[in-house]
């Protein structure tokens, strides 16, 4: 099944609840739709969120790469030849969202190809994946009031916090606040986005050492190698690397580094082939990992789900898989719907995704 044709169509929705953290802001999703044509008119999808504080990608940029540079390159190569596809996309340095989107989209059409969905092609543990919410800067009081709405209206008790303000206590508040109001009934997790020094995130998981979190994510900059080290060496709860490890030999540099000593998966930046592999990888290395979120709209959620869902590691952790929520609008014919904390693939050859074709003609901005 030859690739035909690719598209790189950008859209924009609006958030009704903007998500704001310690390397940026998202008030409105300016994604890219990635849509592979195969022979016989199948067509594979995938949504690519660029994000410049992160990754140094803009949605112009996505669209270009993929138009200009990936479609020349892979239109003609077979949809199973994909380590031939990976081959030609690496000659490209860096944009890491757009060559996950155009690894998701042509598994996508492998899935459709055989009939099969992509969650059992590679792996098969179950058919649904634990949800985590993630919780933008805010005060305590509508922090708690937020995570009490996502506990009773769709039943998650796992909640990452966004931290990294100055001072530190702005967000040691919330956790605390959180705690209180919730008690045991919820799991709380941090992300720091690099936002403070080794020394604040050192004193602020001092401050929340009662608070029982699950887990600490890029506090500091990883690029602040030593004060990195000699954080992650005190941390007395696993610290996850995020945006310092957006392909697997930054996660082999990281651990080996102490750097870090547990990894989030992002198939917005990794794909399914590269997170398969940094999944095997943190497998046989005895690390842990969960499934994290990029800001995806519901496209890209179906493929966290689809892939965290695939292994017994991602799927035994509650993965972030509900910031669609925040979102006016999105692009899934049928949209998603998390029940009892949980969100469940769905059983259709390829990653389940089918699109909304109307809402895709509003929403394009390329038109
Ligand atoms: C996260 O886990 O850091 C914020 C920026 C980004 O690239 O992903 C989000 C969430
Ligand atoms: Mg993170």
């Amino acid at each position: 099944m030859k690739i035909t044709k690719i598209e790189a169509i950008p859209f924009a929705i609006p958030y009704t609840h903007p998500l704001k953290f310690a390397s940026g802001e998202a008030h409105v999703a300016e994604h890219v739709l990635v849509r592979i044509h195969g022979e016989d008119g199948i067509v594979g999808h995938a949504e690519a969120p660029p994000r410049p504080y992160t990754y140094g990608e803009t949605q112009a940029g996505i669209k270009a790469v993929i138009e200009t540079i990936f479609a020349p390159q892979i239109v003609g190569l077979d949809v199973f030849d994909r380590e031939k596809i990976h081959a030609r996309l690496n000659r490209t340095v860096g944009n890491p969202c757009a060559k996950g989107a155009v690894d998701i989209a042509v598994w996508d059409i492998v899935g459709k190809v055989l009939g099969r969905p992509v969650t059992t092609l590679l792996g098969g543990y179950t058919d649904r994946m634990r949800v985590s919410h993630m919780v933008g800067f805010d005060d305590p009081a509508r922090t708690v009031e937020i995570a009490q709405r996502f506990k009773e209206t769709y039943g998650i008790t796992t909640f990452k916090i966004k931290v990294g303000r100055r001072p530190y206590t702005l967000d040691v508040d919330v956790c605390r606040a959180l705690r209180a109001h919730l008690g045991d009934t919820v799991d709380l997790y941090i992300d720091g986005n690099r936002g403070w020094t080794a020394a604040e995130a050192a004193r602020a998981l001092k401050a929340m050492e009662d608070l029982d979190l699950l887990m600490a994510e890029e506090l500091n900059p990883a690029d602040d190698v030593l004060g990195r080290r000699w954080l992650v060496g005190r941390a007395r709860i696993p610290f996850y690397a995020d945006e310092s490890v957006s392909r697997p030999a930054e996660v082999v540099r990281e651990l080996l580094d102490g750097g870090a000593t547990a990894i989030s998966i992002k198939t917005a930046r990794t794909g399914f082939t590269y997170s398969q592999r940094v999944h095997f990888l943190c497998e046989s290395l005895g690390i842990e990992n969960y499934i994290g979120n990029q800001i995806d709209g519901q496209v890209g959620t179906m493929a966290s789900l689809v892939f965290g869902a695939a292994y017994k590691g991602t799927a035994e952790r509650a993965g972030e898989l509900s910031n669609f929520l925040d979102m006016s609008d999105d692009l899934l014919a049928e949209p998603l719907r998390i029940e009892r904390g949980e969100l469940t693939v769905r059983d259709l050859p390829g990653t389940g995704v089918v699109i909304d074709e109307d809402k895709l003609s509003r929403y394009r901005c390329d038109t």
